[in-house]
């Protein structure tokens, strides 16, 4: 059984953290209904949606990912690095006692979920405005007894690692390697985004298919040639907030197959 955690759009929203981009009116009423239909885009994959308790008072909220890096063996909630998100972690922490042992980031240590990519037995992370040194040091230390290992990569542009890298399928990463270096993934198959979607490398792999943003067609035409089913979600409100797919869920495998 695979669960999506989720957390409802705060209206709030409008006033959200934002580094690479200018703001821009977010139409809280279109960003709640396209959040739903990502919702029912999960569903119709089959996890089981579980939502976590509304927090009005962080417009971030809804970007869950950043607050948990789920791994087989454990949850390890993170230590935002906008001092803003901060709160968000005790509930999803309190959610995730229920499926892993949980470890926890601590002070002075920054992670964001967002730039944490793990294929394998490879963590993949990023060293962004989110992650620092000590973060990384800590991930690191909490997931080599379990045979991981950590590669830190440096990103430039994008708020996350995940702003220019996700897995898509087995043996495949969809990349931009404008924003990271393709090299770190050699053992893979390579996407890369069309040079005119810059935004196109986040993408939410599920089973076969992958959870994907309206509007970057180019891109999505590379990924079904590749074989891989796109599930097509308008995601634009919630861009505004800097925001994509990969961010508005915490999927957590449960059972002997994780
Ligand atoms: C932030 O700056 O934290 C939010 N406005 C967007 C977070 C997006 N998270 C993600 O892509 N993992």
């Amino acid at each position: 059984m695979t669960i999506a955690l989720t957390r409802g759009v705060q209206p709030t929203i409008v006033d959200c953290e934002l580094t690479y981009l200018d703001r821009e009116p977010i139409d809280f009423h279109r960003a709640v209904e396209q959040h739903e239909e990502y919702e029912k885009a999960l569903a119709d994959l089959g996890c089981t949606i579980e939502r976590l308790p509304s927090l009005p008072d962080n417009p971030d909220s809804v970007f869950v990912e950043d607050t948990a890096v789920v791994l087989a063996e454990l949850t390890i909630i993170t230590r935002p690095g906008a001092p803003s998100r901060r709160a968000e972690v005790t509930s999803v922490a309190d959610a995730m006692r229920r499926y892993r042992g949980l470890a926890f980031i601590d002070s002075p240590g920054t992670l964001d979920g967002g730039d944490v990519l793990t294929i394998g037995r490879a963590i993949y992370v990023g060293a962004s405005t989110r992650t620092n040194a000590d973060g990384i040091r800590q991930l690191a230390q909490l997931t080599t007894s379990y045979g991981y290992t950590v590669r830190t990569l440096t990103t430039s542009s994008c708020l996350h690692l995940k702003s220019a890298v996700t897995q898509v399928a087995e043996d495949v990463v969809l990349l931009n390697s404008d924003w990271v270096d393709s090299s770190a993934f050699e053992k893979m198959r390579l996407i890369e985004v069309h040079p005119a979607e810059p935004f196109a490398a986040n993408a939410l792999w599920i089973g076969d298919s992958v959870i994907y943003p309206t509007g970057f067609d180019e891109t999505s035409a590379r990924l079904e040639r590749f074989g891989i089913k796109v599930v097509a979600v308008e995601t634009g409100e919630l861009q505004k907030a800097e925001g994509a797919v990969t961010c508005c869920s915490i999927i957590v495998g449960t059972g002997p197959f994780v």
